[in-house]
């Protein structure tokens, strides 16, 4: 792409997503390298000269090599810019880099702490002043940024007045922080907009605004057959009011950081959030890839910086069916638990397993979740499965955490109706299969979580296409043009159910 300074200035390149590896080039030069797909990044070029330059973007989406996060899925790896791209003029080689916004300061959810990181790109330290504003209120500090670094700085607001965010209520407020020097020279602001919310665990329940919530939602791919996964704001908001229509209070971001955008949508639906990190499956070899955890624990430091204001998102999650169920992964594990819980106290934290007699971590998150397939993948009344999972896994750690089921579900191609024999992969028999699990899982006090496999059917890798009819996942609940299913309303009643129930 050419561009035309018409002055001298500083220049930052920033990316929502590029899907795989970004290599950015400004005429020619070498700016920086970005891995993976599902969250951004930023290259500061502190002074471009007045004139027509060239930025230049290369993004492979191969598998194989560099990534260990990026392999032939359940799902599938376009390529290219896969979301927002944005060039900022700046004033000065200074800048907001990020404003953190934490309710809950002294247990109170209308006492926020604004964190200001300010990055300094000039050689020598400099002073400015940090001015935040919200809600008519006004604050300032002054800050010493360290040469080529970064300074944090914190304001305390109290909002007396403030509606809490809920999900019936998700009221939100913007914060408007400023950077000025020589006292009055506004060389940066950042608006960054949240909701005064607490979310906390409780023995088995989880808290909002210290009251007990239950979960009922939908595991949902970035994906659609007309956009791939560069999904249109219009279509996350159809999508989120499908999910609404079925009764749904939260989504899963399966398997990485969403777009920021479908964030916001949350933020203003009402519509809680599990977001997780990038990785699905990854066992055995594709577990030992020595790039695994720095690539995991890069994410998880992008995912919690980048969506940290978001108030729908009430709990982060690692590391998808991975390899919880053996020693060399339960360090892996608890190495990027620890990580998560020193990036963010302020939401809990959780993985999905399907090891019912295996798993190694239960001890380690705050919230225990399972992904279960009972009479799809294995013949297993779905009760039977639940009560392995207590017998094996209570006494491992599960005991007096929240239970969350993360998937179940099963899978039927639109379209196709089978109503006497009522066969695999009937709209009929997904409904059957669903009734089954909702009946026995709804059935359990112990579970205050339930998340449907899938929202939508997504596309997948062609090397999973044997046991994928139309090379697609097919369980979801609507369709890839998200034409809804016979279990849609299904769906509802138990949704409605299992929500209004104590
Ligand atoms: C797993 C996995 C999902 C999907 C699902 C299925 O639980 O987490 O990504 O592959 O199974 O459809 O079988």
């Amino acid at each position: 792409k050419k561009i035309t300074l018409k002055k001298d200035a500083p220049l930052r390149v920033v990316f929502a997503g590029t899907s795989h590896t970004a290599q950015v080039y400004i005429d020619g030069e070498f700016l920086g390298r970005h891995h993976n797909a599902y969250t951004g990044f930023a290259f500061d070029v502190p002074w471009v000269k007045a004139g027509e330059h060239e930025l230049r973007i290369h993004i492979s989406n191969e598998h194989g090599g560099g990534s260990a996060l990026h392999i032939p899925n359940d799902y599938y790896n376009y390529g290219g810019i896969s979301r927002q791209a944005q060039l900022h003029l700046l004033a000065q080689p200074i800048y907001i880099e990020n404003l953190h916004l934490t309710p809950g300061v002294d247990e109170n959810p209308r006492k926020v702490s604004a964190k200001a990181f300010v990055k300094n790109l000039n050689r020598d330290s400099v002073t400015a002043t940090l001015s935040i504003s919200v809600c008519g209120q006004t604050k300032e500090a002054q800050l010493t940024a360290p040469g080529n670094g970064t300074s944090e700085t914190e304001l305390i607001f109290e909002l007396p007045d403030a509606d809490l965010w809920e999900p019936n209520n998700p009221a939100l407020y913007e914060f408007h922080a400023r950077l000025l020097m020589n006292g009055e020279e506004v060389v940066d602001d950042l608006i960054e907009r949240t909701g005064l919310r607490t979310v906390a665990v409780k023995g088995e329940q989880v808290m909002l605004n210290g009251k007990p919530i239950k979960i009922a939602g939908f595991n949902r791919h970035e994906d659609h057959p007309d956009f791939g996964c560069a999904i249109p704001v219009a279509m996350m908001v159809k999508d989120i009011e499908l999910m609404l229509a079925m009764g749904a209070n939260s989504v899963r971001t399966s398997h990485y950081p969403n777009d920021r955008r479908f964030l916001d949508l949350c933020d203003e639906y009402g519509l809680l959030v599990w977001e997780e990190n990038h990785a699905r499956g990854l066992r055995d070899e594709k577990f030992k890839h020595p790039l695994l955890q720095e690539q995991c624990m890069q994410c998880n430091e992008e995912m919690v910086t980048q969506h940290y204001n978001h108030p729908s998102i009430i709990l982060w999650a690692i590391m998808n069916e991975c390899m919880s169920d053996s020693e060399e992964g339960r360090i892996l594990y608890k190495e990027q638990l620890d990580q998560l819980r020193s990036l963010d106290q302020s939401r809990p934290l959780t993985y999905a397993t399907f090891r019912l007699r295996e798993d190694l971590c239960q001890d380690l998150p705050d919230i225990c979740s399972w992904n279960l397939y009972p009479n799809w993948y294995i013949h297993q009344p779905p009760a039977e499965a639940l009560d392995v999972i207590q017998e094996y896994n209570e006494p491992k750690g599960m005991k007096g955490k929240p239970l969350i089921l993360s998937e179940f579900g099963a899978g039927a191609l639109y379209g196709y109706h089978d109503p006497i024999r009522r066969g695999k992969w009937s709209e009929e028999r997904q409904c059957d299969l669903l009734k089954e699990l909702f009946e026995d899982f709804t059935a359990s006090s112990r579970v205050m979580g339930l998340y449907v496999w899938q929202f939508c059917d997504v596309r997948v890798d062609e090397s999973w296409a044997m046991s994928r009819p139309r090379t697609m996942n097919n369980k979801g609940i609507v369709d890839e043009y998200r034409r809804p299913k016979l279990a849609f309303s299904l769906v509802k009643k138990y949704f409605d159910a299992f929500l209004s129930s104590p």
